[in-house]
Order: C-alpha cells, then sequence, then structure tokens
C-alpha cells in the first residue's frame, strides 16, 4: 500500500524530478553562526514572556518601548509625498545635495576643507555600506599597507567588513576591563608600534561595544601621535549627535584631526541620528590634499561603486537632506537628537538608582561613564545566559546592552535581573 502511495507521488513531475535529481551543487556549503548582534533580534522574537527585553542591537526605542520615527522625519517624507517627486536613479555617487550637507555635517559650516574643496563625499548605504565603500577603496589603492588597527573591542561588523574587501586585521589596546573604562596608555603604547604608513580605525564618538570615548586632551594626544606614525586614520561616524545630544561637540575629534593637518576618512550613517535605519543612508568621505586630487579621487570611487550597486538608493537620501536643509526642520532635528540622547542618559541613572535599590553592592559607576548607545556592563557570559534563560533580557554575549531598549517601565525589572545574577 504505502509502495503504491509513493509511486503515484512520483507520478507528479515535480516530485518525480526531485527524487532522480543526482547531487547537489550545494552540499559542502556548511550551516554557518547566527550573526552575534542581529541574532540576538531572531531569539527574542521567539520568546513569548510578556516581560522579554532586546538589548541587543542598537535601535532607538521611546519611553514605552516603541520604535520612534521622529517628527522632523515624518514632515520630510509629507514635502516629498506633496511634492510628486520622480523615482529615477540617482547618480552613482548619490544625491548631491545630501552628500554636501553630509560633509558639513561632519566637517563643521565653516571648514576650511569644504571651502577648498578638496573632499569628496559619496553616498553610502548607510554606516556598513559606507564603511565597505572605503575598505574596498583602501584595498584598491592604499599601496603602503594592507593592515588595518580596530580598537580591541570594536563594533563585530568592522572584521568582516575590512577582511572581506581584502585587507588583514590588528589590533591596539583600547578597554580595560578592570576599570571598565579606557585604556589610555595601553593604546598610546599600541599605536607608538603601528608601522607607519598602515590604517588606524577610529570610533568618533560612542564608542560601540564599550561606551567609551578618550577625553579631548586624550584625543589631542592621540592625533599627534597617528601624526608621527603617519597612519592613515579612518573614523567611523555612525552616531553624530547620539552621544552627548550635540552634533559638533561629537564631530570635536574628527574635526580635531583635520585641524592638525591629517587627511582623514569618515564613514556617516543617519540609522541612529535620524532614525533612519531600514532607509539605508550614509556617507562616505576622503579628504585630500588639493581638489584636484579629489576629483581623481571621486572619479575612481564611481569606477569602484558602479559595480557593486549601480547607484544608492533615494528615498533616505531625499529625507536627511530636507531634514539637514530646511532651517527650521533641522532645527526640530537638533532637538529631537539631544531627546534621544537624554532619555539614553537618564536611563543610565536610573539603571544605577535601581541596582542599589535592589541592594547590589557592586560599583556601576561605568554605567553612568559610558556615553552613547551602548553600556558595556561587565557581565560575564555565564550571567549574560542567565538574564537570557531566566529573565528573557536579551543582548550580546559579550555583555553589552543598548541603552537605548530601557525604559522606565522596564528598568526596574532589568536591575532586579542584574542583580539576581550578580550577587
Ligand atoms: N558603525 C558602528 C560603530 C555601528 O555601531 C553601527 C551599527 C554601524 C552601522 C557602523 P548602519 O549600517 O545601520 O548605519 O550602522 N551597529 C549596531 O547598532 C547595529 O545597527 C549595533 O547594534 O552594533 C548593527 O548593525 O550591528
Amino acid at each position: 500500500m504505502a509502495l503504491l502511495h509513493t509511486r503515484r507521488l512520483l507520478a507528479t513531475p515535480r516530485l518525480a524530478a526531485a527524487a532522480t535529481r543526482a547531487s547537489s551543487w550545494w552540499s559542502h556549503v556548511e550551516m554557518g553562526p547566527p550573526d552575534p548582534i542581529l541574532g540576538v533580534t531572531e531569539a527574542f522574537k521567539r520568546d513569548t514572556n510578556s516581560k522579554k527585553m532586546n538589548l541587543g542591537v542598537g535601535a532607538y526605542r521611546d519611553d514605552s518601548g516603541k520604535p520612534y520615527v521622529l517628527n522632523c522625519v515624518r514632515k520630510a517624507e509629507a514635502m516629498i509625498a506633496s511634492k510628486k517627486m520622480d523615482k529615477e536613479y540617482l547618480p552613482i555617487g548619490g544625491l548631491a545635495d545630501f552628500t554636501r550637507a553630509s560633509a558639513e555635517l561632519a566637517l563643521g559650516e565653516n571648514s576650511e576643507v569644504l571651502k577648498s574643496g578638496r573632499y569628496v563625499t559619496v553616498q553610502g548605504i548607510s554606516g556598513t555600506g559606507s564603511l565597505r565603500i572605503g575598505a574596498n577603496f583602501l584595498q584598491r589603492f592604499f599601496k603602503s599597507s594592507r593592515d588595518v588597527y580596530l580598537p580591541k573591542p570594536s563594533w563585530g561588523n568592522h572584521t568582516p567588513i575590512f577582511r572581506d574587501a581584502g585587507l588583514q586585521l590588528q589590533a591596539y589596546r583600547y578597554y580595560d576591563p578592570k576599570t571598565c573604562s579606557l585604556d589610555f596608555s595601553g593604546a598610546m603604547d599600541d599605536i607608538s608600534k603601528i608601522p607607519e604608513k598602515s590604517i588606524i580605525l577610529l570610533h568618533a564618538c560612542a564608542h560601540n561595544p564599550t561606551g567609551v570615548d578618550p577625553r579631548q586632551e586624550q584625543w589631542k594626544e592621540m592625533a599627534a601621535l597617528v601624526k608621527k606614525r603617519n597612519l592613515l586614520v579612518y573614523f567611523d561616524m555612525a552616531y553624530q549627535g547620539f552621544a552627548s545630544g550635540d552634533i559638533n561637540r561629537d564631530a570635536w575629534a574628527v574635526r580635531h584631526f583635520i585641524d592638525q593637518d591629517i587627511n582623514v576618512l569618515i564613514s556617516q550613517s543617519y540609522a541612529k541620528n535620524m532614525g533612519l535605519y531600514g532607509e539605508r543612508a550614509g556617507a562616505f568621505t576622503i579628504i585630500c590634499s588639493n581638489a584636484e586630487e579629489a576629483k581623481r579621487v571621486e572619479s575612481q570611487l564611481k569606477i569602484l561603486i558602479r559595480p557593486m550597486y549601480s547607484n544608492p538608493p533615494l528615498n533616505g537620501a531625499r529625507i536627511a537632506s530636507i531634514i539637514l536643509n530646511t532651517p527650521d526642520i533641522r532645527k526640530e532635528w537638533l532637538v529631537e537628537v539631544k531627546g534621544m540622547a537624554d532619555r539614553i542618559i537618564s536611563m543610565r541613572t536610573q539603571l544605577v538608582s535601581n541596582l542599589k535599590k535592589e541592594g547590589s553592592s557592586h560599583n556601576w559607576q561605568h554605567i553612568t561613564d559610558q556615553i552613547g548607545m551602548f553600556c558595556f556592563t561587565g557581565l560575564k557570559p555565564e550571567q549574560v545566559e542567565r538574564l537570557i534563560k531566566e529573565f528573557s533580557i536579551y543582548m550580546t554575549k559579550d555583555g553589552r546592552i543598548s541603552v537605548a531598549g530601557v525604559t522606565s517601565g522596564n528598568v526596574g525589572y532589568l536591575a532586579h535581573a542584574i542583580h539576581q545574577v550578580t550577587k
């Protein structure tokens, strides 16, 4: 009977084809691990506990835990809709009003670089895509070294971005787990030993994952050392405005390096500071020695981009461009960025005071000392495991929490859970 049934099934053409299929092209492809950051969201979504918290990915939530679309973004969208704008391809390098305004946002409106035109900015696919354009450009044109020095630790995706572009990863000390703060002397010591004309990556502000940034005097010393070692500096600026709430303050390090005559590379993202996560709006800039060099560099960036994705997406760049270039909407944006940064700062304070209320005797000062979207709690992997299993509080294995996912409604539960696993 069973045989008869199988025969009948095989009689249908699709199943018969499957049964006779000789071999697969992809039998050697192994199952890969989930992404260390975005995989956390997948696990969170599967959890049915009503108290569950997703502190994995860095995505801002309002105080009721909901994704937040900025008012200035809604206004820009309404303008786009009312003008019934077309959907034509953008140029390879992106929307000109957007790239110019992005350069100005990073460099400051009175920047000598902007005036002299010795820079090129192209639109990128948010921060990640912009970093990748830079990585590919370095692979093709930076002849003196293949080595990119990352802070230890760094954002997990930096390694594959540069490695997949054909570069080699090295590290310099950055964070001291004993003090939960910057290992400045370790960093300076390691940087002083980096071979000349190598590439060094710096987080412009709100270092991910540690939330630890150098102070301005420390940045000054670092800039002097980097210049002495003749290193090529690549700034990842994914959080401008998100650290302090002030876009100019958060760009201080980038501008200081440029003032010291260091011709840096910069990648920017509007995912966080405009909440344009899924719109994928970002920019990549190279500061050059003069305007003529910038033109040559621009021509090669276009040659690099064209076979990758031809030209960048339109909508997010339009939204960001309207916000940056319309004075009253820009003003509203600056208030909203500060609002987001301030809410995160207040959650840090509330978390520490709730931990005290729970009776925790640990020193949690680093939670309020650190800055930006993330807090590097110092929780051990087994404590993280317990938070996930026993409390449905999701975070990356390294103990990083996205403070942007904490609200006045769940901060008490979080503090209680952390106390339970650390007491
Ligand atoms: N650089 C750094 C330092 C980042 O933290 C992130 C985002 C990006 C890229 C670049 P995007 O491509 O979306 O503009 O951001 N990092 C995360 O917030 C998350 O978005 C994070 O949780 O670490 C990610 O993609 O991992």
